[in-house]
């Protein structure tokens, strides 16, 4: 079986495997007989316990005597809510009932960019669906609650082990009632590259049928043209397009004179054209400043037609002044996080903004008890990943310089330290603020942030400044996502990329200025399924895998050889997933509704000479020993 296949397998002879070995080497997995669930599970928990989670070490551990997260208890039934209005009359009167109501609607982020912002995406699916019932009685009168898609898709896959596409059906299924909202990067799907328009097509379309309600589509570069296949899908799946605005600049400043007020005007319209049911105004960094906000929800409700849903970040720690001047000016709905997850590079304070409001004409009517007893939730939840926490101690003001969404921060953080260069961040954030004027003063959100990003970080690790860059006479060896975004492949800002530094990186190659999808000839989907198939010894892959794999063919692959070794661990409590299990300890996994393993960890033997420890388990009361290597 695995092991024997692992212990026999050159490579672990010579002991020159990493931890990232069984990932990478599919021959482990031509077992001669297949194991069950229970057997799978139970190496996984003997192989943390033994060796520790790659993720997780060397990082801070939360203490033993941790609050364990005790999901609020369900409140009487579940009623009509956003999700009921949509599936009887649809986008549209959705829509108008948005524009009809005075009170200030609210979307809850604490499932998506929530834990993006602050524990670098790491939230397991188990911690949302278990809260998606209580928010399905309690807090139904949430406009919707984000939950899916930006970086949430592949880290599902590749960090936690999980199918994305599971979570949002259990999510969806615990809370039929509240929209379900996901970001979605136009034609970068939820990756980082353009994908051809047949994929992007079949990504939405499987999105809209395992659950997602609300699909805010923005693209990286404000490009609106390029947004035009997702939209398009979104509407023909029946479910609402939000069509987005990404803010960058200052409108108040007359030195950032490109992102002016009549620049987001112009876009707006552009969106309102090409169909979207609702107007988003993504400020992914938070740089949008309170006075700004009002002069600009106000321009923007003059020019269109269509409710206002506004997203921003508390980077600078001024936000919640930024949401009260949104909401004063006359924005339909706006984006906050649950308590425990608000703040710092994260969205505004749920709980804070209700309250703010509370007996004034834009009062949300929310249950102000049951968002306190949910952030309670939400607190001993992020208790768990202590492991993950990574962002900023204080607000900073430096954000106006950088220009940084909140997504991105705690991941360049991460990077730079990785590089030797995390003492020299301040260093990396003005290199960020240089790199965005060599390429024009764009719009910087996931992918193009990315591109900057690593600019940013080569110039402080060569010691290159801007002028070096910019010197025609000057040899500068440039990151792959720049020379690729110089080629067109993410499409164009407004105005297009400056000549001289296109000239610059691709020398005598032409980039392409049109829409990047336009030259991208369509992916057979049923071949790719076929030798997908094949490629996994038959396994029948579904519609959602094959989504899946479209989005990230390798990291799908990896996750799926993962996942016939150690199988369901998504099923796993969060601190035995991250952290193994103790003596005596016992729990349970729901691995099929109703279908319940009880895991009682025994002991761990010595490590032998083949290097293999044995673990002794209980489950479901019978003695059961799994094998795995000791590679500590
Ligand atoms: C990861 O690959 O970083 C996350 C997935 C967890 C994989 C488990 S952790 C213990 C064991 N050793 C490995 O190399 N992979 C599995
Ligand atoms: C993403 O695309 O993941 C983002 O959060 C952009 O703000
Ligand atoms: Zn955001």
């Amino acid at each position: 079986d695995f092991v024997i296949n692992l212990l026999k397998h050159p490579t672990f002879l010579d002991m020159s495997y990493s931890t990232k070995f069984i990932d990478t080497t599919p021959d482990l997995f031509a077992f001669k007989k297949r194991r069950d669930r229970g057997t799978k599970i139970l190496t996984y928990i003997a192989d943390i316990t033994v060796n520790g989670h790659p993720e997780t070490a060397g990082r801070a551990k939360p203490p033993a005597e941790a609050r364990v997260p005790k999901a609020p208890v369900p409140k009487g039934t579940v009623k009509p809510g956003t999700r009921d209005l949509l599936d009887a009359k649809g986008p549209k009167a959705v829509a108008d009932w948005m524009k009809a109501q005075q009170k200030l609607l609210l979307t809850d982020t604490t499932m998506r960019d929530g834990h993006q912002s602050l524990l670098a995406t790491r939230m397991r699916s188990i911690d949302m669906v278990r809260a998606a019932p209580a928010y399905a009685t309690n807090l139904g009168d949430l406009f919707s609650v984000e939950c899916w898609g930006g970086a949430t898709f592949d880290v599902a896959y590749r960090f936690l082990q999980e199918c994305p596409w599971q979570r949002l059906r259990d999510i969806r299924a615990a809370m039929p009632n509240v929209l379900t909202q996901m970001l979605l990067r136009a034609s970068n799907g939820v990756g980082y590259t353009n994908y051809p328009d047949n994929v992007v097509q079949f990504f939405v379309k499987q999105a809209a049928e395992t659950g997602v309600d609300v699909f805010r589509v923005f693209d990286s570069l404000n490009w609106v043209e390029n947004m035009r296949v997702a939209m398009d899908a979104v509407a023909e799946a029946g479910k609402i397009c939000e069509g987005t605005i990404c803010y960058t600049g200052d409108i108040l400043d007359p030195d950032r004179a490109k992102y002016d007020l009549k620049y987001y005007v112009g876009m707006a319209k552009e969106l309102e054209a090409a169909g979207a049911h609702v107007l988003g105004l993504k400020d992914m960094a938070g740089l949008l400043k309170p006075t700004a906000a009002g002069q600009l929800i106000r321009a923007l409700k003059d020019a269109v037609d269509l409710p206002i849903h506004f997203h921003t970040h508390d980077t600078s720690g001024i936000a919640g002044a930024t949401i009260l001047a949104a909401a004063e000016a006359g924005v339909d709905a706006v984006d906050a996080a649950m308590d425990a997850f608000s703040g710092g590079t994260s969205q505004p304070c749920l709980g804070s903004i209700v309250e703010a409001l509370a007996h004034t004409p834009r009062d949300t009517g929310l249950d102000i008890a049951a968002i306190r007893q949910m952030s309670n939730y939400w607190e001993a939840v992020r208790g768990q990943y202590l492991a993950f926490e990574s962002g900023l101690a204080a607000p900073a003001s430096e954000v106006y310089l950088h220009e940084m969404p909140g997504g991105q921060f705690t991941n360049l953080k991460a990077q730079a330290r990785s590089m030797g260069l995390e003492d020299r961040w301040h260093e990396v954030a003005q290199a960020y603020a240089d790199a965005n004027q060599i390429f024009g003063d764009i719009v910087k959100v996931t992918p193009s942030s990315k591109v900057v990003g690593d600019m940013a970080l080569m110039m402080v690790a060569q010691g290159i400044t801007r002028a070096q860059v910019e010197d025609p006479g000057s040899e500068v060896a440039f990151p792959d996502s720049v020379i690729d975004m110089m080629r067109g492949n993410l499409g164009q800002p407004p105005g297009g990329f400056p000549e001289a530094i296109v000239k610059k990186v691709l020398k005598d190659e032409a980039p392409n200025t049109e829409r990047p999808g336009k030259h991208l000839p369509p992916v057979d989907l049923e071949e790719t399924r076929e030798k997908l198939s094949a490629e996994l010894n038959g396994f029948k892959i579904d519609d959602e895998d094959l989504a899946g794999y479209l989005m990230y063919p390798k990291v799908f692959l990896d996750y799926m050889g993962r996942h016939r070794v150690y199988g369901p661990v998504r099923t796993l409590p969060t601190p035995v997933f991250f952290y193994g299990m103790e003596p005596g300890a016992e729990i349970s996994a729901e691995i099929d509704p109703g279908k319940t393993l009880e895991i009682r960890f025994v002991a761990q033997g010595e490590t032998d000479e083949a290097g293999e420890v044995k673990v002794f388990f209980e489950l479901n009361g019978q003695p059961r020993a799994v094998r795995v290597p000791n590679r500590a």
